[in-house]
Order: C-alpha cells, then structure tokens, then sequence
C-alpha cells in the first residue's frame, strides 16, 4: 500500500476518523524527517502495538534557536515517504508552518521540573517548542499511542509529564535507541560530521557504556563524570556540554548510582555539531 500523505487538517481527520469508525487502533510517531533507521524502528514499534500508523514530518521552527540549524537542517520528503511505504506506514502528516502554527497563535506549552537543566541550559527555548509541537500533534492526530526514542531520553519524559498532566488521552510509549555497527546513535544530524568527525562520534558512546558500568557499584559520582569529560575531550570532541548521572524517572541529580534507576546523559560538540546520547546505570 502507498503512503499517503495529508498536508491540512480536514483530510488528517477524515483518514483518521475513518479509521476511527471502523474500530481500528492508531499509532503517531513524530519525527522532523530526514528519515533514518531509528525513525523507521518506531514506525514498526508503533504498527506492533497499532493498526494503523501515522507520522508526521515537521521541522519544528519553534524549538530552534536563531543560531541553530533550522536553515540547513535536512529535508527530504520524496526519500522519507519512500521509506515510511517500505516500513509500512499509511500516513504522513506534513502540515506547513501555518497549519501547525496559525496566524495570531499565542498558546505555548511549559513543562517545568524534567523541563530544567541538561538541554535546556544550552538551549532554553528547546522544550516550549517541542512541548507545544507535541501538544498540537496529539489534538490533530487523536492517535491512541506515540512511539518517542529513547535516544532523547529528556524529551521523552517531557513528553511522559505533558500528556499527564494535561490528560491527553495518547499513550507514550519508549524505544531504545538504534545505534550504527560501531555504536554511535543514529541521529539525522549525523549527516553533518565529516569522516574524521564521524570516528570521534562513535566514541561518544564507549565513553558512556564505561563510565555507566564504573558508576553502576554506587560509588560517588563525580570522579567517573570529570573523568568521562576528560576522555570525551581526549578523543577528538570540541567542547563537553554535560556528562551527568541523573534519577531515570525525574532527571534530579544523582551523587551516586543509589539501586533505584538511573541514567547517564551528555551532550558534546564535533565542529559545528552537537550530539547527544545516554545509557542505563545498573539494571534500569
Ligand atoms: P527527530 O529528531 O526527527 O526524532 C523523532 C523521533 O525519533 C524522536 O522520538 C527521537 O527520539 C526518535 N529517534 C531519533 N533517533 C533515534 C535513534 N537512533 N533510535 C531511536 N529513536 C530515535 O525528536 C524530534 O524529531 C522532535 O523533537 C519532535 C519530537 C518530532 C518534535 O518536533
């Protein structure tokens, strides 16, 4: 079956509607496009649990910053739905800028606590963007669930806290990050690294897996994560933005890893590229 690919709001509700009536249960996997095999993973994740699977294609304006890469961040809708028909989904949802955000639009989403820290110390404006993207495509798409990588792990529980608390009736549900052979998370800004860069990048997360299994016996955190920047710096990365141990469920700030779940997060810069990645401590 082709995909097929609704660019206004009218023909997403009719396929969705239609889909509605006839009993059938629907999966939503949000992506920017620039579709790789991470993307295409949720894609089968959600057809596991659903009928039917929507995806929408946008590159959201409102979690760039004006320095970032919003100009250049990769498009390609011919190849992504090429793809998206190979993995079997039914619809792409390509709303332009002003269907997503209509003229006079002055309702955002913040999310406080998960929200905080991490990524937004560098980019503050980051998760209002992404939470009132997410918040926009659970209204249009009404789907049952939504399938969100593992592989952004804070963005996934930004996304747990929005639909919570606002009751959005659409289930999240996570999936482990799909990494190249060598180990570096797949991600569409990987396409940016030049050779030499893309080598460093995969030390990115050896780097993680060591200091994650160092921190896993509880001892204090601190040594492991100055040492972990250390190796970062030592392999080739530009400038370490975080290395942090942090509580799996609510992101507070771990001295050591204490048995209950835990998490070991970075953010580091190759050039004009920034990559981001995180493990499990200990059995999570
Ligand atoms: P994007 O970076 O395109 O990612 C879309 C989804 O794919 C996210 O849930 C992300 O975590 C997941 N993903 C990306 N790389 C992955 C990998 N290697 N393994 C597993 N999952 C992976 O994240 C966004 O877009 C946007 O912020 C969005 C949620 C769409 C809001 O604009």
């Amino acid at each position: 079956m082709p995909v097929e690919a609704a660019r206004d709001l009218a023909s997403l509700r009719a396929r969705v509607a239609g889909w509605r009536r006839a009993g059938l249960r629907i999966g939503l996997v949000p992506t920017m496009g620039a579709l790789h095999e991470g993307h295409l993973a949720l894609v089968r994740r959600a057809l596991d649990l659903a009928d039917r699977c929507v995806v929408s294609i946008f590159v959201n304006p409102t979690q760039f910053a004006p320095t970032e890469d919003l100009d250049r961040y990769p498009r390609d809708e011919s190849g992504d739905l090429a793809l998206l028909e190979r993995a079997g989904a039914q619809l792409a949802w390509i709303p332009a800028t002003e269907v997503m955000y209509p003229p006079g639009g002055s309702t955002w989403v913040t999310v406080e606590g998960v929200a905080e820290g991490l990524e937004a110390e560098t980019r503050p404006h980051f998760f209002r963007g992404v939470a009132t993207v997410c918040a926009k495509l659970f209204g249009q798409v009404g789907a049952d669930l939504a399938v969100f990588g593992e592989k952004d792990y804070q963005q996934l529980l930004v996304v747990r806290r929005l639909v919570l608390d606002l009751a959005i009736p659409t289930e999240i549900v996570a999936y482990p990050t799909v990494r190249e052979p060598d180990g570096l998370a797949m991600s569409s800004r990987n396409r940016y690294l030049d050779p030499a860069e893309r080598q460093t990048a995969a030390s990115l997360y050896g780097v993680l897996r060591a200091t994650a299994s160092e921190l896993a016996d509880g001892c204090p955190a601190e040594p492991p994560l100055a040492a972990a920047r250390q190796r970062l710096l030592a392999a080739g990365f530009d400038d370490v933005d975080y290395v942090a141990l942090r509580d799996a469920h609510d992101l507070r700030p771990l001295e050591h890893a204490n048995g209950r779940p835990a998490r070991l997060l970075a953010a580091a810069r190759l050039g004009a590229t920034r990559l981001i990645d995180n493990v499990a401590v200990g059995a999570a």
